[in-house]
């Protein structure tokens, strides 16, 4: 069940999507002594942030909705406890002004990859980077000019070809390592009784679990076959919560996979149960065998 990703041995391919269990010392601690095979921290800032206000994160059985605002204990807290982790650590680092972002990056230590999130839909009166080429083209090109450190990109879903196209064009232009996709759908609206299930955007926030599994699927499928001529390694997020979702994942191209609303409802228990099912679909195949063997037509 182990993967290399970015060069870097996991035990296995689970780990916790940013924002998810990875915000406190406790929450990380927990992922640490859990059986994921990585663990990445929430998106942080130069600076601790208190985020959105409450109620902001809301669940039902399909998924959840969610618009936390990045709160987060600042880049120190996080490059510091890089110290005490036994396995592989991603540290996230959300991308608000490009100013902020460099001087964030100035204090990122003690991590195994960084992972760049350009996709937050959470940050009242900031668009997602993601969604802007000429303006993502030029961020990654400042950043990448003045730092040579091990970063990926966190990215929104995409749903038309030409955008897969030209996002991956982008990234071709940059040493990136790998590519985590998919954000949560952004500015969805979940309903409570009559009435919004959260408080900031007006009820609007970024869904998910079971509602975006098709929509990372095909991000991944996607992305796996336009990137096919590098070594950009995919991590798959996005509607996992079974062993059979994982492999779905990998067949589609994901190297590694990540898990997000699954985790927040039912704690890290999940790695273990997910990883058992899983191998019963791998069976005595390596994931290297499976990965991007999707059947079509
Ligand atoms: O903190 C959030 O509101 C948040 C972030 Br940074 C993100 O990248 N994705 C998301 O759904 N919520």
């Amino acid at each position: 069940m182990s993967v290399s990703l970015c060069g870097i041995e996991l035990s296995n391919c689970l780990m916790n999507a940013s924002g998810c269990w990875c915000r406190t010392e406790e929450e990380l601690d927990d992922l640490n002594i859990s059986q994921s095979g990585a663990i990445v921290s929430k998106s942080c800032t130069l600076h601790y942030r208190k985020g959105n206000e409450n109620p902001r994160y809301h669940d039902n059985e399909l998924g959840s909705i969610n618009s936390m605002g990045m709160p987060n204990e600042g880049v120190d807290f996080y490059s510091k406890y890089g110290l005490h982790r036994r396995k592989p650590y991603i540290i996230s680092v959300g991308a608000l002004s490009i100013d902020e972002t460099l001087k964030t990056l100035e204090f990122v230590k003690n991590y195994d990859l960084i992972e760049l999130n350009v996709s937050c839909p959470n940050i009242v009166g900031k668009p997602q980077l993601g969604y802007d080429m000429v303006e993502l083209d030029r961020y990654l090109d400042i950043i990448f000019s003045r730092f040579n450190l091990k970063i990926g990109l966190k990215l929104p879903p995409y749903f038309d070809p030409i955008h897969f196209e030209q996002v991956a064009e982008i990234i071709k232009k940059y040493p990136v390592k790998f590519i985590t996709v998919i954000n949560s759908l952004g500015n969805g609206l979940i309903l409570k009784g009559d009435g919004v299930s959260i408080a900031p955007k007006g009820g609007l926030g970024g869904i998910g679990g079971d509602y975006c599994k098709p929509i990372a699927l095909a991000n991944v499928r996607q992305f796996y076959q336009l990137l096919k001529d590098t070594d950009i390694d995919i991590i798959g997020c996005g509607g996992i919560k079974s062993g059979r979702d994982v492999y779905e994942h990998i067949l589609c191209g994901a190297t590694a996979v990540q898990i997000g609303t699954h985790l927040v409802k039912t704690g890290t228990g999940c790695f273990g149960r997910i990883l058992n099912e899983l191998s019963k679909y791998v069976g005595d195949k390596s994931l290297n065998e499976i990965r991007g063997k999707l059947k079509v037509y």
